[in-house]
């Protein structure tokens, strides 16, 4: 008998799953406190540092920048993954052209609402790496997973995709954030295992 491979749903292999990783079919919530209370009305987001045009944006003005559909696995330190989550967001280069960022930062700060901060080397929030997002399955981000509006860096450990984002500085130094100065390794690729400081 000839079994035609394309009549068999394709199922997710291993070759999808990093080292250490095990496949989660819910979302798990990872927050190191209370989710804040954020009104859509006074919410904002910042752009600060080496750019050119320093912005803050309300919730209104946000959106009417072009978003994209994201697909994505993503990948948990607590070694949980997550196959093809979906999301919409603004692209970090969409954001790089509007406030022009200047030619000498080396990181991105993240800076939440809860005051949770993480770094980011400015290679990996360009080129198509990095978003803002704003929807997840089509629906609003739910606030316990980072509402109104979330970092989204897939290819690296989910701790750097910060929840509630409220301002992206960019600087000219390496700058750990809340868990890279607590014992997470400071660039977190799921691929090479990078969970904590020897790693
Ligand atoms: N502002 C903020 N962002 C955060 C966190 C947080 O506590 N505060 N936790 C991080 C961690 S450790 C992970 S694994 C992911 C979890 O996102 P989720 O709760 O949507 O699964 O958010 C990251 N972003
Ligand atoms: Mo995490």
């Amino acid at each position: 008998m000839i079994i035609n491979d394309d009549f068999i749903p394709k199922r997710k292999t291993s070759s999808k799953l990093p080292p250490g990783q095990y496949e989660e079919r819910g979302f798990p919530v990872l927050s190191l406190g209370p989710t804040p209370d954020i009104d859509i009305n006074t919410w904002k987001l910042e752009v600060t540092g080496l750019v050119d045009n320093p912005i803050s944006w309300t919730w209104q003005e946000f959106n009417k920048l072009s978003k994209e559909l994201i697909i994505k696995d993503i990948h948990c330190v607590t070694k949980w993954s997550k196959f093809d989550s979906k999301w919409e967001g603004v692209p970090m280069q969409e954001i790089f052209n509007i406030v022009k960022v200047q030619p000498g930062p080396t990181h991105l700060i993240a800076h939440s609402y809860d005051g949770y901060t993480t770094n980011l080397p400015i290679e990996d929030i360009s080129n198509g790496k990095a978003w803002v997002a704003t929807a997840y399955d089509s629906d609003e981000i739910e606030a316990e997973h980072g509402g109104p509006a979330r970092l989204l860096v897939p290819h690296l450990y989910f701790w750097k995709s910060a929840k509630w984002l409220n301002k992206l500085e960019f600087v000219d130094r390496d700058q750990p954030g809340f868990w890279e100065t607590r014992g997470y390794h400071n660039y977190g690729d799921p691929w090479q295992e990078q969970r904590y400081w020897n790693d």
